[in-house]
């Protein structure tokens, strides 16, 4: 069942040949909206890259590489992945940039295609300590393919001394040591610290190994100033270009030149066939957006954000896995707030009252990945929307009386009315419905959505 019509302007008008679609839409708009967005791996783009991602390039067939296509008539569309490759080189200071891979997952696939053999061992971060699907989750194809080897986090640390739950660099090490991986991977889906890459390069160079480093989820703090940038330590570092960058979904490489040749022929003919133009279009609009001083400070926001709301959370009783943060994500233990509340069901009264965010195991936990002790949020989509400190704590004790009062449905309407207040206050894309959204053109558009408000 689906209600609402699509807000008016020039997408409005075209789907007006298609209600039910334009229907699906009016209520997604509505969704994002008027619930508050902490899924860590999202984000609102601007209305340019909308409208990049949404223009005429999705009709053009380009297998190939720049200058050198399999079709005819791509003599734009060469200028349109060149403009984008020359972006995220000058984005990262990286030597080549390969723009095609259709998301994070590709990308890391296609660097095991290009540096390894069938067979060949991988060092890689468990799921369960934080780590990728395609870092060798045994329900992965890379499991099947390459030979996974899996490091983890130390363990946690209940009273005094640092907290723990950091990436164990010696148990790494030994394994490095022992197993002789051909790659090692740094990075991480559910980690909520910064990850230096340097000691990564050496336990690589002391054994003769790659380093591929996952930025799909720090890209955008890298690009902001706020998270070292791995690129120089980095054999190849592979990125999403939704999560904190702030794009249109999918992903990208970049890597030494020294690769070039090896990745670009992994990504195509290798894994894929024609490029989607239109979303790397919307990619090069991401990487100038992401090069500017605005998009610094958008950075240092959602930093900043994420630590407020880790201290707001940690009064309401949750325990934030290693402590704290430092990046724009935090890993929450529902034991100590309630050792009967599974991630599961706090994902789900949290649903209930407009808070959107995703349930997650947490290092060393007891429970299912399908059921969990954890929760994971972000504030890159909400620090997007205008979002600052204050509201965080609002966030905090939203999550915790709806928790907390989850059997009472009169205090979850209470706090479902507070969220689409806090929601109204800081609307994503103000100009929805009036046609600012829906513009086709990919003439430039001022600013990001929600940036309007003054920083911190
Ligand atoms: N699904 C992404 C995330 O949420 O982190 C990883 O692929």
């Amino acid at each position: 069942m689906v209600s609402g019509t699509f807000p008016s302007g020039p997408f409005g008008a075209w789907l007006a040949s298609d209600p039910e679609v334009a229907a699906l839409l009016s209520d997604e708009a509505e969704r994002q909206s008027t619930t508050l967005q902490l899924i860590a791996s999202e984000n609102f783009t601007s209305p340019a890259v909308l409208a990049a991602t949404g223009s005429l390039l999705t009709n053009k067939y380009a297998e190939g590489y720049p200058h050198r296509r399999y079709y005819g008539g791509n003599q734009v569309i060469d200028e349109v992945e060149d403009l984008a490759r020359e972006r995220a080189k000058a984005l990262f200071g990286a030597e080549h940039a390969n723009v095609q891979p259709h998301s994070g997952a590709s990308a890391n696939l296609a660097v095991y295609q290009a540096l390894l053999d069938p067979g060949d061992t991988v060092l890689a971060m468990r799921l369960d300590q934080g780590g990728h699907l395609t870092h060798g989750s045994p329900a992965s194809i890379t499991s099947r393919i390459w030979r996974f080897v899996g490091y983890g986090v130390t363990p946690a640390v209940a009273d005094g001394g640092h907290p723990g739950e950091l990436i164990d660099f010696d148990q790494m090490a030994d394994l490095a040591k022992r197993e002789r991986p051909r790659l090692i991977v740094a990075g991480a889906t559910a980690y909520p610290r910064v990850i230096e890459a340097e000691p990564f390069r050496e336990i690589a160079d002391s054994v003769g190994a790659y380093l591929m480093f996952d930025a799909a989820h720090p890209a955008g703090l890298i690009a902001g100033g706020v998270h070292p940038n791995p690129v120089g330590l980095s054999d190849v570092v592979t990125f999403t270009t939704h999560k904190t960058l702030r794009g249109p979904r999918g992903g990208a490489i970049v890597c030494r030149a020294e690769h070039a040749k090896a990745i670009d022929q992994a990504v195509f003919p290798g894994l894929q066939g024609g490029p989607l133009e239109h979303v790397i279009a919307a990619k090069a609009v991401a990487f100038a957006e992401a090069s500017r001083p605005e998009f610094r400070d958008y950075a240092r926001r959602v930093v900043d954000n994420a630590r407020v709301l880790a201290a707001a959370l940690a009064q309401q009783g949750f325990r934030l896995v290693s402590g704290g943060t430092d990046n724009h994500l935090l890993l929450l233990d529902l034991r100590t707030f309630d050792e009967d509340l599974t991630g599961k069901e706090a994902q789900e009264v949290l649903d209930r009252v407009g808070i959107t965010l995703n349930r997650n195991q947490i290092p060393d936990d007891p429970r299912t990945p399908f059921t969990t002790s954890g929760l994971r949020l972000g504030t890159a989509a909400e620090t997007t929307a205008g979002m600052g400190p204050a509201d965080m704590g609002q966030i905090a004790s939203l999550i915790g009386t709806a928790l907390r009062r989850r059997g009472d449905d009169q205090v979850l309407d209470g706090v479902r009315a507070t969220v689409a207040e806090l929601c109204r206050l800081h609307p994503p894309y103000p100009d929805l419905g009036a046609g600012g959204v829906g513009s086709p053109s990919l003439a430039p558009v001022d600013g990001v959505p929600g940036d309007r408000s003054a920083p911190g």
